[in-house]
């Protein structure tokens, strides 16, 4: 799925703005009918949760729906033309005036629909999209609803993050020819001096390809005819962590000799490869520094804002990190594009998050049903969690900074369906794309010699909490007992190891002499602690603290305002363990 780009043959508007907005009820029937009755403005890129103050919308199961008059740009006739939606969590429909044009779940990913045939070009339309944030057993992530006593839709969920809905990234209008790039595919490697650069170009109908490959400065570097093949480039200049380098790779097609269409991909030389105990990025041995993170932040909740990206991106080269995970859902593409350009290293996830009804009774209350089975994790949530990893890959699959696929976060792997489950899914991903190392991150739940999956998988990434969910304020005992599981790891399975995530809820301005969870001095220690262990661990390959910064969860009485994990608090102020980090991470920097 190509993101959508502004080249000589294509063009782009970008649909962001207030939109008429309203939630489904009994009086808003079909409403891409006509005008939305409504006085509400929604802002798109937004989740609508917290923009308004009224709590029938903040806590709104179902759909709602957003509306906007869109006018086709006079010069695009002749033009395919499409509307595309980055993301409409968790469900969204599409309507072009009262004709329904796309249909898709997952609420992280993109789609788009062709709508030539029914806008004309200088003429306006009306776009209507609805939106659905209802999860069930068999969405990715996975929830339930539940009604109450007073008659209310409840959603329930099986992870701490709020379930902000609605249209948190832009919305696209562009154009493209008919005879066209659908897709393209690239894969880099390494001979000696020279970078390979394989690529495939998908097109919409026979036509004549041209692949030119320029350096940062325009300067062409390499080329090639046909729709597949491999570029060479001498000396080439290797996309690093923290020292990113893009080449440029154009397409042309041509028919007749006549140029069609042009699109450009970005990419970046680089290889990836999990050796013994090691993570070899361009065949050195890579430490991942870092964080588990999150999109969120007040008042647009999910909503990507570019000022956010660049001050995250800024505070994370300030401490150090030079990686994150995108727990627990894929980030918007311009978040995968900043990394690129920048030289971070990323840890694509899926939304598979929840797989988990243990953890959901133990800890958010939730059903204490098995994980799998017919009512809970069964077939259907398998399909939709196949589809999910296509698409991540099919979005993210070009981007140097991704290194490796999360295909889930913190799923059951205690019992022995888990195996069944996840077999398939982690062959399709090494189908999708053999040149990633895949894994998943596993919970406390399934611990070495318990876990049943962990052999499937190129590495291990962890998410503990020594010190914190168990061992609460006892900082020894949890370094004698994460030692002891990590050496069990290590000796059972030899493979790279990674804390995808460890942390410690703590207060801003909270303080303390003595080791008292909450306090700032406790998170420093705490992680303080974890990093003795870890350098004691040969197979270590990294540390994503968990989190960046504190962000919005579901109400409930082990969460204040929040989950407050965060080494930055929700408006990005440094906690103590900010500066701690800070000095660690740069020193393991000069070191690599
Ligand atoms: C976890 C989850 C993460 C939570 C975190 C916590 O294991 O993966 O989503 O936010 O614990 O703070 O409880």
């Amino acid at each position: 799925m190509l993101k959508p780009r502004s080249t000589a043959t294509r063009e782009l508007v970008r649909l962001d703005g207030l939109w008429r907005f309203a939630l489904d009820s009994d009086e808003v029937r079909s409403p891409w009918g006509a005008t939305l009755d409504t006085a509400l403005e929604a802002p798109v890129p937004s989740s609508y949760n917290d923009v308004f103050a009224d709590a029938a919308i903040r806590d709104h199961v179902g759909w709602v729906w957003y509306q906007r008059t869109v006018r086709v740009p006079r010069g695009w006739a002749g033009e395919r033309v499409f509307v595309r939606v980055d993301a409409a969590t968790h469900e969204g429909r599409v309507y072009i005036d009262d004709q329904l044009v796309a249909e898709h779940v997952g609420g992280y990913t993109p789609f788009e629909a062709d709508i030539t045939d029914l806008v004309a070009p200088g003429q306006e339309f009306r776009l209507t999209i609805g939106v659905n944030n209802e999860l069930t057993n068999t969405t990715i992530p996975p929830g339930a609803i539940t009604v109450d006593a007073q008659g209310r839709k409840k959603q329930q969920y099986f992870h701490d993050f709020y379930n902000y809905a609605g249209l948190a990234r832009s919305v696209w209008l562009y154009s493209a020819p008919a005879v066209r790039v659908d897709d393209v595919t690239v894969v880099t490697d390494v001979d000696g001096a020279d970078g390979l650069v394989r690529y495939d170009v998908a097109l919409t109908a026979d036509a004549d390809v041209t692949v030119r490959i320029e350096d940062a400065d325009g300067a062409e570097v390499g080329v090639a005819e046909g729709a597949n093949g491999v570029v060479r480039i001498a000396d080439v200049h290797l996309w690093q962590p923290g020292a990113a380098y893009l080449y440029d790779l154009v397409v042309e097609v041509r028919q007749d000799g006549d140029l069609v269409d042009t699109y450009t991909q970005a990419v970046g030389v680089r290889t990836v490869e999990v050796r013994g105990n090691q993570f070899l990025i361009n065949g050195e041995p890579f430490y991942f520094t870092g964080f588990g993170r999150h999109e969120d932040t007040a008042v647009r909740g999910k909503g990507h804002d570019d000022a956010y990206l660049v001050h995250d991106f800024a505070l994370m080269t300030w401490i150090g990190a030079n990686s994150f995970r995108t727990s627990h859902y894929p980030y918007a593409e311009e978040v995968l594009e900043y990394a690129d350009r920048h030289g971070f290293v990323v840890i694509d996830e899926t939304a598979a998050v929840g797989l988990n009804y243990s953890v959901v009774s133990g800890f958010l209350g939730g059903p204490t049903v098995p994980t799998f089975g017919p009512d809970s994790v069964n077939d259907q949530t398998q399909a939709a969690h196949a589809q999910a990893i296509r698409e991540l890959i099919a979005r993210d699959k070009n981007h140097p900074s991704v290194v490796m696929w999360s295909i889930a976060n913190e799923p059951d792997t205690a019992v022995d369906e888990a195996r069944a489950y996840f077999e398939p899914l982690v062959a399709l991903t090494r189908e999708l794309d053999p040149t990633r190392p895949v894994t998943f991150v596993n919970v406390m739940l399934a611990p070495v010699g318990v876990d049943k999956v962990s052999d499937l998988f190129d590495v291990l990434c962890l998410n503990r909490y020594y010190g914190w969910y168990i061992n609460t304020g006892d900082l020894e005992a949890a370094e004698a007992n994460l030692e002891a599981e990590l050496r069990g790891w290590e000796q059972m399975y030899g493979k790279p190891m990674l804390m995808t995530e460890y942390g410690a809820d703590t207060i801003a301005g909270y303080h303390s002499v003595l080791d008292q969870p909450w306090t700032e001095e406790y998170q420093a220690a705490y992680l303080d602690m974890n990093h003795r262990v870890f350098d004691r661990i040969a197979s270590f390959v990294g540390e994503h603290v968990w989190n960046f910064a504190d962000f919005q969860t579901a109400t409930g009485i082990i969460r204040v305002d929040g989950n407050k994990k965060g080494v930055f608090t929700r408006d990005r102020k440094p906690k103590a363990a900010a500066h701690a980090l800070r000095s660690r991470w740069t020193a393991i920097g000069k070191e690599h």
